[in-house]
């Protein structure tokens, strides 16, 4: 009794981390060699910043947001310094915003299956998600 009272003390001092909630990607349509998961992300109790991401299903994989270029166009980027998660704050990734960029992917991506990602936090560290595959045009994890 007095190990567990002492584990449940530890982890209310620990605070609640960051996490990463509904992970969805796109079916990927003749053969298109990238893809892009999206993912709700629910800030802990301090502040955190998603640093990186991850994945074993292509060859590079990076953080990505949609910014207004000098031209005029609206592109597609990689996020320097990282997207700040604020504490209790609700950061989602979807289309035409942030989200996970999948370069060179290894095989395609088939609806109904899952893509494994791993979401690098500066606080939280690694949070490894399966991402589930939904309809090449779906807007939201809900679209099926
Ligand atoms: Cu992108």
């Amino acid at each position: 009794m007095k190990w567990l009272l002492i584990m449940l003390i530890a982890v209310t001092a620990a605070g609640a981390e960051a996490a990463v909630g509904k992970p969805w990607s796109r079916a990927t349509i003749n053969g298109a060699e990238a893809g892009a998961v999206f993912a709700v992300i629910t800030g802990g109790d301090a502040d955190d910043k998603l640093m990186a991401a991850e994945s074993t299903a292509s060859n590079f994989t990076e953080v990505h947001e949609h910014a207004l270029g000098a031209d005029g166009v609206l592109a597609m980027r990689e996020v320097q310094g990282g997207i700040a998660i604020p504490a209790k704050g609700v950061v989602e990734l979807k289309p035409r915003s942030y989200h996970i960029m999948l370069i060179g992917l290894k095989a395609p991506l088939i609806k109904g299956a899952k893509v494994p990602v791993v979401f690098v936090f500066q606080r939280a560290g690694r949070i490894a998600v399966e991402a589930e595959i939904l309809d090449p045009w779906a807007m939201s994890a809900d679209d099926r």
